[in-house]
This record gives structure tokens, sequence and C-alpha cells, in this order.
């Protein structure tokens, strides 16, 4: 049977809840009705436990039957593939979804984590300031003229594109109305909603179990999509 399995780490410190990036591949499977399972790669030790199935001792990887898929934009292409909620299938929309997809990794991700991780490192004013600047207002024009991204519909490419801009620290650098209501329109999908509450449930069951002195489990079954 093909099940997807989405693989996060088995526990992690407050801080990151709610953001861990298995959220993402949750949240695409939500809102395609696609059924799915979590599993779990042990926090302690990541940097070298998973590598065969992330090389960079990262999550979230995804497996689709025999296929093994890391990096949280290679899983949502790929399971955008397998339904047109998520990416329209004639090749213009297609096309623009893949488009805004790279440029929410590429050229927005790309410049705003490096400059929270200097930030939080102690560097609030950093040599980054000045390009994520940039980048936002530069996305905060693009989103004053429009409702999604691509193909005049929610697709893939604003799920990710959200889930990037909705960083507490990004959304506190500036006043950008027009992204402030993306991430709103965005992050308010019944999808993200629960794909989120169920990540947070899942690190505070992994509390649980570990106040009690027991071994966290490797497999979490969705309840909604068993
Ligand atoms: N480019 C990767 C980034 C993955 C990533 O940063 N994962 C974080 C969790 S959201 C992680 O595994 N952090 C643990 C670590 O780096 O030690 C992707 O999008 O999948």
């Amino acid at each position: 049977m093909n099940e997807l399995v989405i693989w996060t780490l088995d526990w992690v410190p407050e801080g990151p809840r709610g953001f861990v990036r298995d959220l993402r591949l949750r949240w695409a499977c939500e809102e395609a009705g696609l059924a799915y399972s979590v599993r779990t790669v042990p926090f302690e030790g990541r940097e070298t436990n998973h590598l065969s199935q992330q090389p960079f001792g990262q999550v979230p990887f995804l497996r689709d039957g025999g296929l093994e898929i890391f990096e949280s934009g290679a899983g949502l292409l790929h399971l955008a593939r397998k339904s047109e909620s998520l990416m329209p299938r004639d090749p213009a929309g297609e096309a623009a979804t893949v488009q805004w997809v790279i440029a929410a990794l590429n050229s927005i991700e790309m410049v705003t984590v490096p400059w929270w991780f200097l930030k939080i490192s102690g560097q609030p004013d950093n040599a980054l300031s000045g390009w994520v600047t940039s980048r936002l207002d530069q996305i905060e024009a693009v989103l004053a003229g429009r409702e999604w991204l691509a193909a005049d519909r929610f697709t893939v490419a604003d799920l990710l594109m959200a889930d990037v801009l909705r960083l507490p620290d990004v959304r506190a650098s500036g006043d950008r109305p027009a992204t402030d209501a993306y991430v709103r329109r965005v992050t308010g999908r019944p999808a993200f909603l629960k794909a989120r509450a169920d990540q947070l449930a899942h690190f505070a069951a992994a509390d649980a179990r570990r106040a009690a002195g027991a071994d966290l489990p490797r497999s979490v079954e969705n309840p909604r999509h068993k």
C-alpha cells in the first residue's frame, strides 16, 4: 500500500513548536485530503541519526511507497502532483505555482532564515536586515495587488509563502498590511489549523511521555485520514 508517511522529530523544545516544517507537509495533505501518518526520528542525536534519509540531519522527509523525499519544498511539489487542489493542471497555472514555490524558498526564506538566526544569536540589527526589508517590501507590493500568488486561487505556493512569512520575527519587522492580511487569510484555512493543532498535540504527547519516563513512539497515526 502506498501510504504517505511524514517524518518529523520525536520531540522539540517549546520555541519551534507550531513551526517545525513537517507542518508544511501535514497542511498539504490536509488540503488535499490525502491519508498520511506521522513517524519520528529522535531529537537527541539528530545531527547524525537519520542522515540516510535527510543528509543534513533535519526534518521533514516524506515516504510515498518506495519513494523517499527530503526538503519540504520537494515534498510539497510531490504532494501537489497528486492533487489539483494544490496545483492547477494547466501548464500556465502549474508553471506559476512552481515559480512561486521556488520564490518562497529561494528569494524570501533564503534571506529571512539567516537574518532571523543572527537576530536570535544576539545581533538584532545585523548585516542582513536591509536585504530582508527590501525582500519583504517587494513581496508586500506583489500581495497588495492580488489575493493569491498563482492562478487566481489557493495553491501550494500560498501554503509555502504564508508559512515562510508567518514567523513572528518576520511579522514584527515592519508594517506591511497586504502581507498581514495574506498571512491571516492563508493561515485561517481549516487545513492549516488542523495541521498546526496536530503538530502541537504531537509534541505535547511527547512531553507527557518523557515526563513519565516512557519511550517516544515512532509512529503516530493521523486520526482523520486513517
Ligand atoms: N531546507 C530544509 C530545512 C529543514 C529544517 O530547517 N528543519 C528543521 C526543523 S523545521 C530541523 O530539522 N532542525 C533541526 C536541526 O537543524 O538540527 C527543508 O525545507 O526541509
